[in-house]
Parts: structure tokens; sequence; C-alpha cells
């Protein structure tokens, strides 16, 4: 297959490597020849991920302050200076004056077990400084223990609270809250378990639960505190338990929740019962939100009523039935209405005319904040004119006008974004909606209400953007919890931000994944688009300036992990003054005690020399706040792993190592390695320490490691990491293990 873009590539390439190297040289955008600018549009990268945490395993990237000066994001397995030993481990960084630095967030452990597996952060505040964690490890004493997870709170003070028992559950099986208000003071959740003597009398489904400030509740009751549902409980939103299919399920300020009862799975408990969609607030009044206006005697109901979404709020939310809510309402399709909670007002979202026959799909739906503009996906022919019948369509809803955005195949809105002011819709679809797409792959498209017209994004110079590439927008971090779904749109919607492996530009001289920027029509590089690394977007804050991104790419100088993936900022006007040069450093940012590789060490090397004393010790924490205590002189050594003990590894599935330099408390060892597209945690390792020193501790394969060795040829490469949560140091090497094929 020949593309537009390798073609241009050869041509193009020695243009876009002087433009780098003149970027790289003033560390600041380009300002002439705006179309060979990387990254484009007055973009500078900023390295997030910097100090201690440039080249931590990512995991992914929850959520941003709106200012987009903070960000949280999970690594694998305990980092250096971390306080806790989670297997997805949580840092904050903050954007200073002098770049980003990092924290680490985590509640120090009280029992010597398997923290690893068994604590996860649940959701985080918006200011990305309170935090909720499940842990089946008691985190304070008295806490739940195994198979019970108690849900805790970690205060900005580092206080914890012990909130409650959540039942007997495995940690890394439990949902996630449906809800965490933006103070995380509320929390709501469906659970199996009843968690209060009132819910004792549930047969069948989960229950909707709200923990305000340290209170447990029952959200899914009437005024009075009685569950609404006899038989089948409730559930927070629908039940989905995923974000983007119940948006606002509780309002941001906690005070609103809406619970569905009975709970959907609970059916064939309780025939007698439909399930309606209901509005707890304050923990002392219930409304049921959905109770039909309709006064005909031919209503199409009573009938099922599902949650779709809410607006932040909580003033508007928005149901799907086939049951007609209005009296205008005459077609027996399944539909979408707004309510308004404060008044009980109903509108019809779905139909461009009384008595149009079309049925709305219970997916992905998106909404302004004020709930003027709505997006959703529907069958058939909605507005007169446009679509064929029975086709599966995107619809914009303008304050009472229906648009026609165009037919989604496969794709739905999951990955789609609404401009906060409504006015532009961007989207993912494998069908080709304009002459422009000429493939069966999915492009990146932008409706704009305000001119009627769609404009294909995901297409650049040439024509180029027809080879056989599917463009993406980023869905709900794989992390878990997000604080902020990922925006691809501006609050005005003039800049839309998308991954594609696809070279649109001559600047993008490889075939892997980078980020792009459409801004009022013009085609820009957020990503480097250097030979063999790649890129994906990650989401952007509201006004657009800071778009986040995920590279291996090394865009800064104080990058220095050798090509290891990073969090970048590309942000407009960013950039630091550049740092000292050596010998004019703060004689407290020290460097770290470095051990030489452990010789011996077959395969396996050490960690990378710090290039420059400007380089940022690995093995320090910031203080979490006050004087910080003299890090003791500690530094732990990478077990020796010789050619003999990797091969009985890969074949046995487990090696004891032994480790130096330990000290009393717990250690830990995992390895994490690249298994097709993804980062896998694929060794671990852990210890309770009693005496100083050497400690042996017996390293294990995973499921997943062991099957990828199975594969003639396999080839693991392993970052490896001892580390002492609440110590003061750790290292870092790579082992490769080969395959045992069988
Ligand atoms: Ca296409
Ligand atoms: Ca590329
Ligand atoms: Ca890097």
């Amino acid at each position: 297959v020949t593309r537009g873009g390798q073609t241009l590539g050869a041509v193009h390439r020695m243009r876009a490597a002087v433009a780098l190297a003149i970027a790289w040289a003033l560390c600041a955008p380009l300002a002439a020849t705006a179309s060979a600018a990387v990254p484009a549009g007055g973009r500078v990268w900023e390295l997030v991920t910097s100090g201690p945490d440039n080249g931590v395993q990512l995991f992914g990237a929850n959520g941003w302050t709106p200012d987009g000066n903070a960000i949280a994001y999970g690594s694998f397995g305990p980092l250096p200076g971390a306080p806790s030993g989670e297997l997805i481990a949580m840092s904050v960084a903050t954007r200073t004056s002098q770049g980003w630095q990092a924290r680490r967030v985590g509640i120090p452990f009280t029992a010597p077990r398997a923290q690893l597996f068994e604590t996860r952060a649940f959701g985080v505040s918006g200011d990305l400084r309170t935090w909720l964690w499940g842990s089946a490890d008691p985190l304070v004493p008295g806490g739940p223990s195994f198979p019970s997870t108690g849900l805790y709170r970690l205060a900005p003070d580092g206080t914890v609270t012990l909130l409650g028992d959540l039942g007997s559950t495995f940690t890394f099986l439990v949902t996630d809250p449906e809800g965490v208000s933006d103070d995380a003071q509320h929390v709501a959740l469906s659970d199996n378990a009843a968690l209060l003597p009132e819910d004792a009398g549930r047969v069948a489904g989960r229950a909707a639960y709200e923990f305000a400030g340290t209170t447990l509740r029952l959200a899914g009751v009437e005024d009075g505190g009685a569950p609404i549902s006899s038989c089948g409980g409730s559930v927070v939103g629908n039940g989905s338990g995923d974000p983007r299919l119940q948006p606002n399920a509780m309002s941001r300020d906690g005070s609103k929740i809406f619970f569905t009862a009975p709970s959907p799975e609970a059916s064939f408990e309780c025939p007698d019962e439909l399930t309606h969609v209901y509005l707890r607030e304050n923990g002392t009044h219930t409304v049921d939100v959905s109770a039909t206006r309709c006064t005909r005697a031919d209503c199409q109901g009573p009938s099922l009523m599902h949650f779709a979404a809410a607006t932040p709020d909580g003033a508007f939310a928005f149901v799907t039935t086939v049951e007609q809510m209005t009296d205008e309402d005459t077609a027996d399709n399944v539909d979408l209405y707004r309510i308004a909670t404060a008044t009980g007002d109903v509108t019809l979202v779905s139909a461009a005319q009384p008595g149009a026959s079309t049925d709305v799909e219970e997916g992905a739906m998106l909404t302004t904040d004020d709930g003027r503009h709505v997006a959703f996906v529907g069958y058939g022919q909605l507005v007169p004119g446009k679509g064929a019948p029975g086709e599966r369509a995107a619809y914009l809803w303008d304050d009472g006008r229906l648009h026609y955005v165009g037919a989604l195949e496969q794709t739905d809105l999951r990955t789609a974004s609404l401009s906060a002011e409504g006015g532009v819709l961007l989207l993912t679809t494998a069908s080709q909606l304009l002459p422009s797409d000429t493939d069966e792959h999915v492009d990146v498209y932008r409706y704009d209400v305000a001119s009627d017209t769609l404009t294909q994004v995901s297409l650049g110079d040439g024509g180029a953007g027809n080879g056989a590439f599917d463009a993406s927008t980023p869905d709900v971090a794989p992390g878990g919890f997000p604080n902020e779904l990922p925006r691809s749109l501006s609050a005005d919607g003039r800049r839309a931000f998308f991954t594609t492996p696809e070279s649109l530009l001559p600047e993008d001289v490889n075939d892997r994944s980078d980020v792009y920027e459409w801004s009022d029509g013009r085609l820009g590089l957020v990503s480097a688009g250097t030979a063999g690394v790649e890129a994906t977007f990650q989401g952007a804050s509201p006004d657009g300036r800071d778009a986040f991104i995920q590279t291996d790419a090394t865009l800064t100088p104080d990058d220095r992990d050798n090509g290891d993936r990073d969090l970048y900022d590309a942000r407009v006007g960013g950039g630091f003054p550049r740092e000292p040069p050596p010998g004019e450093e703060q004689p407290s940012r020290e460097p770290p005690p470095r051990e030489p590789p452990p010789t011996g060490c077959g395969t396996c090397q050490g960690p990378p020399p710090a290039t420059g004393s400007g380089a940022t010790p690995k093995s320090t924490t910031p203080p979490a706040r006050g004087r910080s205590p003299p890090a003791p002189r500690v530094h732990l050594v990478l077990p020796k792993l010789s050619a003999t003990l990797l091969a009985r590894l890969a074949h046995s599935g487990t090696v004891v190592v032994s480790v130096r330099g330990a000290v009393t408390g717990r250690l830990t060892l995992t390895g994490s390695a690249r298994i097709g597209r993804r980062l896998r945690l694929v060794l671990t390792g852990a210890a309770q320490v009693r005496k100083a020193g050497t400690v042996h501790v017996r390293l294990r394969l995973t499921a997943v490691a062991r099957r990828a060795l199975r594969v003639r040829g396999a080839r693991l490469r392993i970052t490896l990491t001892v580390a002492q949560p609440g110590v003061h140091a750790g290292a870092r090497g790579i082992v490769v293990l080969k395959g045992v094929p069988r």
C-alpha cells in the first residue's frame, strides 16, 4: 500500500529534521515558516513527568485541573520515594515557574501484606488534593481487611479517614464509585453488600449508597428513608459504572444523586416493578423525575426509564424511554427527554417535529453544562430530508433545534466531544461522511452548528489521510476513575485534537501515532512526528491551551530517560527558563547515591547515569509539608540476575533473588514490559524486611508474562523496579527474558 505520507516523507524528512534541530536549539517555538513549526500553534513542550518521574512506567492520565496546571497520573508499581506500594501508583504533577513537579499520593501501610494488589485510588477531588482510596488492607488501625474493602479519604494535610466498609469484595473487582463530588466529600456507589440494616430486606440487585462526609446512608430511598423498591434495590445513575454512559449521576457539589430503582439487573425478581429514574437531594428528599407528564389515555406507558445523563449542577436530567412523557409526543419509539429538576418541565429532545419516529440509542450521549446542547445517536430520519431510513446517525440538539450530523458505523459517542459552548461536535467514524474521505477507516469529523457544516479534520496536505489507518480521540483513561472526561475540543470549538498513525503533514516523518491539532481550519503537529517514536493524545484543558500527550519521544533537554515514555504538556506560550548550568545547583539538590551496575549481571543494566548535574535525584521525594526529614543514606541494589537465573525464571516462572541495601519495612519488586501494544505487569515480588541488609525475595512471572514467553522467539524487555515505600531510595534496571516455546 502506498500512502501519500510515505512518498512525501523522504522529500520532507530533511526539512523537518532541520526545523526540529532549530526548535531544540532555541527551546522555543519557531516563529517563521508556520507550516513547518513543530509543535504548531505556538505550543511549547513541557515535560510533565520530570525529575524523579522522568521515564516512570506510565499507566495513564486520570485527570487535570481546569486551569491545566496540575495533572494526576498512574504508573506501574511503587515508585522510589512513594509512601505506599500500590500496583497503580498515583502521582500529581503541578506546574511551577521552574517546571513541573511531582508528588506521590498514597497512604502509608500499616500491615505487612500484599498492598500491591489490594489497594488502589478510587477517585480524586477537582483540585487533585483530596483522594479516595480503596483497600483490602487496613490503612488505619482497625480498618477492614481482606476480603472486605475499606473506603478511605486522604485529606491534603495527609489525614486518613476511614469512611466505611464496602463489603466482601476484592479491590480490583470493586467498581469505582459512580460519583465523587468536586470536594471529594460526597461519594455515590452501587454495592452488592447490604452495608446498613435498612438494606437488609433487599432480595436482588444492588443498592445505591452515599457517603456524605463520613456518614453512610442509602440513596435509593423514599423521603422517609425506606428503600423505594421492596425487592430489587437501586443503582446510582443507570448502574453501568461507566462515567461515559451516565455522566454526572451525582452532581458536582454532591447534593444531588440520580438513581434507578429497582436495580435494572433485578427485573427477573421484581416483574411488577418498572425501573424509574429518581433524584435524591441532600439525603432528605426524593423525586421521581421520570414520572410521565402525559395526560392522554394512550401514552404508551407505563414503561422502563433509562438514565442517560445529567448536567453537572443536576438542574437537568436526561432519560430515554418508549413511554410518551408529554402529550405532544405521539410516536411509539424510544425517545430522549430532558427534565428540568427544579420545575419538572419535560422537553422532547429527539424529534425535530411532533410525531417524528425513530429510536434513540441507549448509549453515550453528551450535554453541555447548561443542558441546552445535546448530542445523541438515533436510528432513522429524525430531521426531514437528512440521512437514510434506518440509518444510525449522530444528532445535535441545539436549544430546541435538531441537526443531523452524520452516519455512525460501529463507533459511538464514547470518544466524541461537545464543545463547552455547545456549537461544535467532534466525533470519530468509519463512515464516509464527505467526498474527501475515501478510505474505510476511522476519521475525525467536526460538525459546526452555526454554519451547519461538517469538516473532515483528519485530512492532511494534498489529501493525505485516506490510508489504512484509524484516527482516534481518547476514551476514559485505562487507570480507572477520571476526574475529567478526556476532552478533544476547546470550549469555543475552534481547537480540535486527535491521534493518528497516518502521516498527515510533511513534518510527520514516522508511521507511528502522533497527535494533531486542527485549529481554525489549519492542521498542525502537537507531538514530534520524529522517526521511531509514537505519541497519543490524553486530553486538553477547557480553553485548549494545554494539550497533554504521552510519548516516547525526547522533546525537552530535561527528558533524560533514554526514550522511555513520559507525559508532556504541549502548552500555548509554555516553556521554562533554561536549567542552571553545572555547578550552579542548589546545595539541597544533592545528587542521589548511585550504585554501579551489579557485576555478573547477565543482560541487566543499572539506571542510566545522570547526564549533567541538573538531574533531579531519582530517589528523593519532595517533602509533604513543613521541614523535610534528613534522607537516610540508604540505597537499594538491584538483584543480580545471571543468565542462568534468567533462564530458570523463564522456565519455571519463579526464582529467589537477593537485594542488597534494604532497611526494615516493606520491600517490593515489580517488573513491567510491553506485550503487544500494552504495558503489562510481568514480575512481582515482595518481602517484609525485619533486619537491614541483604534480603531474599521470591520473584514471580505473572500469567500474562508466562503466556507471552511461550511464543517462539519471544523476548520481554522488563523494567525492574525495587522499592521500599517511604524509604528515600530505589533502583531500576532492565532485564531481558527470552521465550521458552513449548
Ligand atoms: Ca474514513
Ligand atoms: Ca506519525
Ligand atoms: Ca522520555
